[in-house]
């Protein structure tokens, strides 16, 4: 089987498939309201259980990017997803951190993740520089405006167009830094500053965003109000509209399907599989 280069690994990849990123938010809120530990120890037994479904790549988050959110400082983050990574890291998955801030990003290389997925598309300042001299992968993805304002009125021309050309000039930026292309993920952010028919635009271009930028793409409308839209689901009733996503997404050429679902998503990708 082709396999695909991922910081410390050789992902198997089947040809028709996708690699699934687990989801595993390290936010006090997400493991009820017993503080520190028990969001380690939450996080740790949440992960463990996506190991036993058959993840690929462990996402860790510690700031909640939800339209609305407020940012988190920089001491608090590290203080909740550091542990997490330092216990994770030889779980077996391939591990990928989730943050915009340079110094996690620095701290999460020294301590071997895998990738760096930056919902700023490695805009911030030193960005590139924390991530250069390592050899783990780079996820751009494409927001328009900032998770605390983005869903207000977002308006594009073109929204294809814009994001191609958005994420083309990312992939410039790391490239000039020395950045071999083989590290890079597009992803085009859905929910990031988009309305309903934006993002359905977007999955519907995803061959066009590969094709035309050269990049693999990466793919995250997992519960999404992109999946309640055309539900009409509350959050917690949008596992079967995000397997239909995910699906959606792949068939169009997506090489990462990041979920919270894992058991499901693995099944509905081996069945797939199977049939191509
Ligand atoms: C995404 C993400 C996404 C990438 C979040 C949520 C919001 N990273 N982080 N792509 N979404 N690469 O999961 O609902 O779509 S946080």
């Amino acid at each position: 089987m082709k396999t695909i280069p991922f910081g410390r690994f050789n992902l198997p990849l089947h040809p028709a498939g996708a690699l699934v990123m687990g989801i595993l938010n390290v936010t006090p809120d997400s493991f009820s309201d017993g503080g520190q530990h028990a969001a380690l120890e939450g996080a740790i037994a949440h992960a463990e259980l996506m190991m036993e479904q058959g993840v690929d790549i462990i996402d860790i988050g510690g700031e909640s990017t939800r339209p609305g959110s407020p940012a988190v400082p920089l001491e608090e983050e590290m203080r909740r997803v550091m542990p997490v990574i330092y216990a994770l890291r030889d779980c077996g998955a391939a591990i990928s951190v989730d943050t915009y801030k340079p110094q996690v990003m620095r701290e999460a290389i020294i301590a071997g993740v895998d990738m760096i997925n930056d919902i700023n598309a490695f805009r911030a300042d030193g960005a590139i520089e924390a991530v250069r001299d390592s050899d783990c992968a780079l996820c751009i993805m494409h927001m328009r405006g900032e998770p605390a304002t983005m869903q207000q009125q977002p308006v594009y021309d073109d929204v294809v167009l814009e994001v191609i050309d958005f994420l083309r000039e990312r992939i410039a930026a790391l490239t000039a830094a020395g950045i071999a292309r083989e590290r890079l993920w597009i992803d085009p952010g859905f929910g990031f500053g988009k309305t309903v028919e934006h993002n359905y635009a977007l999955i519907k271009a995803t061959r066009r965003l590969i094709d035309e930028l050269g990049v693999p793409l990466l793919a995250g409308l997992s519960r999404k109000s992109m999946v309640g839209a055309i539900t009409g689901k509350p959050v917690e009733q949008r596992l079967a509209g995000s397997l239909g996503g995910a699906l959606a997404a792949v068939a169009h050429g997506a090489k990462i399907v990041r979920v919270h679902d894992v058991a499901e998503t693995v099944d509905a990708l081996k069945v797939w599989q199977a049939a191509h």
